[in-house]
């Protein structure tokens, strides 16, 4: 517990209740808690009556939901670049999903939302999925010793991170930059193009695979870390490689801790839990919760953590002074590349709810996204449609903490705050969107640009929303992106089209 709920216990139960409803705003803790590849329909405050997340409904009773916001991009790497920096993901040639040995694509000398906290006194802490490269260059880490520059060069004093995703290689934690539980003598040797001798492949040796096959055609068939066979080739390091039904309780082990610690000082926490990333491999008190299979009981596994984290503000008396902001990545994917039945145990879920496509897609269900805020001290709870991107997450917490960012910082945000927390119900009068193609949202309209990239993609079964004809959708009407109306509408098409164009 920290020193000021201690002296407000102490003090008696007048003091204690100034203490626990003061309204003393000014640097409150910030927590983003970003999920990986929860869709829109996926947490049951988005109303899908097939879905129960407990957790998330108490946040969202003590929050603002929101029913019209975007990610930047529908996949993980250029959604959380773009999310941290406040730079358009596709102004840059690297921003793709990145390698577990990909270089560190954020430079050192690029100004982030957590340089802005950590500049004005804030602990900052990144724990759980990263996936945006550690060191200098790719392939050139030394995964046994410093890995840097890393997290502590771009705003966090603190890191408990996984290098990429759950399905990448090097299957280990990094925790402040160095692999957590190292044997010296059992180095990691990681590769994306050469496997190691003697090392046994999932393609080779399925019988190995215990925990996971991966889908047929998918890839995922390279190194096998317990039991699950992965992307990328990986030898050594054995005492330190993670367990997949632990991941979820080591990220939020560590992200409480992180707390704990830093109860009494103000503290940014970035929180990227890896459920519901695939290999979804939940730990045993969750399987067979959801009855939806993996995909269903790591949606339930990330609402633990969110109750968890809400559990250790309550025990520090800190939950009303802390920012909480809810939101996923990218969108829904049910099938990316594991057998893990979650396409035929769906049932009557929609991942998507009333949108089309998803992760990887233009449409709508790829980047519309979850998101809720809450601040219980400054913000009143509700529904909120104001037009939100995550690209001003930057240039929002700037203006929450007061600071100018660097000349050429985070080009591309703007301050949303008051939308974020509920007073401005508008937002922005448009959003940009990165999947195959590039597609702008005005909150009526949606312009998707012509592109060459295939319309569907066959393995996870995702409408892709490529297509070589101009597409607009009338999404004030058309919600479900049905009706190309593009022909009828070559004046609006027009104005979405320069506004791609002031933006490239
Ligand atoms: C894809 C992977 C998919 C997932 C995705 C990144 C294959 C066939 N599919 O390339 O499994 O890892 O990359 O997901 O390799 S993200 O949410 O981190 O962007
Ligand atoms: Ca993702």
């Amino acid at each position: 517990m920290n020193k000021k709920s201690l002296i407000c216990l102490g003090i008696g139960a007048t003091a204690l209740m100034s203490c626990s409803s003061g309204s003393d705003t000014s640097r409150p803790n910030v927590i983003l808690l970003l999920a990986d590849d929860i869709g829109y329909g996926d947490l049951s405050p988005y109303g899908e009556p097939t879905i129960h997340t407990p957790q998330v409904e108490r946040l969202a009773q003590r929050g603002v939901r929101f029913t019209d916001a975007h990610a930047v991009a529908a996949t993980s790497t250029p959604s959380r670049y773009s999310l941290l920096t406040g730079h358009y993901s596709w102004r840059r040639n690297d921003t793709g999903v990145a390698a577990g040995n990909a270089g560190m694509i954020i430079r050192p000398e690029q100004q982030t939302v957590a340089d802005l906290f950590r500049q004005k006194g804030y602990a900052t802490g990144a724990v759980g999925k990263w996936h945006l490269g550690l060191a200098d260059k790719t392939g050139a880490q030394d995964w046994n010793g410093h890995i840097t520059p890393g997290p502590t060069d771009i705003g966090f004093d603190y890191s408990y991170i996984m290098a990429a995703t759950g399905d990448r290689v090097p299957c280990v934690w990094v925790e402040n930059e160095r692999v957590v539980g190292l044997d010296p003598t059992d180095s990691i040797f990681v590769s994306y193009h050469t496997p190691f001798e003697d090392e046994p492949l999932g393609r080779t040796h399925p019988e190995l695979l215990t925990k996971l096959h991966p889908s047929p055609n998918h890839g995922h068939n390279q190194a096998i870390v317990n039991g699950i066979s992965r992307i990328g080739y990986m030898k050594g390091g054995r005492g330190a490689l993670w367990e997949d039904e632990n991941i979820a309780d080591s990220i939020t082990e560590h992200a409480i801790r992180f707390i704990e610690e830093h109860a009494d000082e103000p503290f940014f926490l970035y929180l990227g839990t890896n459920d519901i990333h695939v290999p979804r491999y939940p730990h045993p008190r969750f399987v067979g919760k959801s009855g939806m299979g993996p995909r269903g009981d790591a949606i339930l596994q990330f609402d633990y953590t969110v109750g968890a984290v809400l559990d250790v503000l309550e025990r520090e008396g800190i939950a009303d002074n802390t920012l909480i902001i809810l939101t996923s990545d990218n969108g829904p994917v049910v099938d990316d590349g594991y057998a893990d039945r979650a396409v035929e145990l769906l049932g009557d879920h929609r991942p998507w709810g009333d949108l089309r496509g998803g992760k990887y897609s233009n449409f709508e269900a790829g980047t519309r996204v979850p998101l809720i805020v809450s601040w219980p001290r400054k913000v009143k709870s509700g529904v909120s449609s104001a037009l939100v991107s995550q690209i001003d997450f930057f240039a929002s917490m700037a203006a929450l903490l007061g600071v100018l960012p660097e000349e050429g910082a985070a080009p591309d945000s703007r301050n949303a705050l008051p939308a974020l927390l509920g007073d401005d119900t508008e937002g922005r009068e448009y959003v940009i969107e990165k999947a195959g193609s590039i597609s702008v949202y005005d909150g009526e309209w949606k312009y998707i640009a012509p592109s060459n990239g295939y319309a569907y993609n066959k393995l996870t079964n995702t409408e892709l929303g490529n297509d070589r004809q101009p597409q607009l959708y009338h999404i004030s009407t058309d919600l479900g992106e049905q009706h190309n109306v593009a022909a009828e509408h070559p004046d609006v098409v027009e104005r979405l089209k320069q506004i791609i164009a002031d933006n490239l």
